[in-house]
């Protein structure tokens, strides 16, 4: 296994779209084990292809407190969503920065698994709110794309600092 670098905001390649998975094979397969084995690494509770500059619709979660239950959803579709919860969010691309974020309270999800076979799953709280997240990612989108443009501004500073002090 390895670990994959993580793209950082404002990075153009986070606007990408994801393209469908043609097939499941060992390519994508082993592509999720990387992926899960960054975001455990991180730590994370989710990451998505688009993240790692991998331009196809793969996500991994484990929102578990053991992190012992991941799932890995290829190409995920919300099908149904219903009521709104307001909560805070993080994202490995966007490290240190943590901003309130409206999202469905329940979703149902229809995806591929590791075998392409294809599953439904419902859920609701966390598990729900990550889904969302993490969909918007290979769409192009990123939390901070919610918040006003001053937030944005002064998010996109501060990292512009960290990389400095860093670099
Ligand atoms: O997509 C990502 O960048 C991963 C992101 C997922 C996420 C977090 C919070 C709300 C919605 C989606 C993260 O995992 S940020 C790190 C984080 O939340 C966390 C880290 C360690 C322990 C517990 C949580
Ligand atoms: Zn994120």
């Amino acid at each position: 296994m390895a670990l994959l670098p993580i793209l950082r905001y404002p990075d153009p390649r986070l606007a990408k779209v994801a393209a469908p998975v043609e097939k499941v094979d060992d390519g994508i397969r082993t592509l999720a084990r990387n992926m899960a084995e960054t975001m455990y690494e991180a730590p994370g509770i989710g990451l998505a292809a688009t993240q790692v500059n991998v331009h196809k619709q793969v996500i991994v979660i484990d929102v578990s407190e053991t992190k012992d239950d991941l799932l890995v959803l290829i190409n995920p579709q919300i099908t149904h969503r219903d009521g709104l919860q307001v909560g805070e969010e993080g994202c490995l691309s966007v490290p240190g920065i943590y901003d309130k974020v409206e999202r469905a309270e329940h979703v149902t999800v229809r995806f591929l698994d590791m075998d392409g076979q294809p599953r439904t799953l419902e859920a609701d709280g966390l598990l729900a709110v990550c889904i969302q997240h993490e969909l918007d990612h290979l769409q192009g989108k990123v939390f901070v794309d919610y918040l006003s443009q001053l937030k944005q501004g002064r998010i996109k500073a501060k990292l512009a600092k960290q990389a400095r002090i860093t670099a």
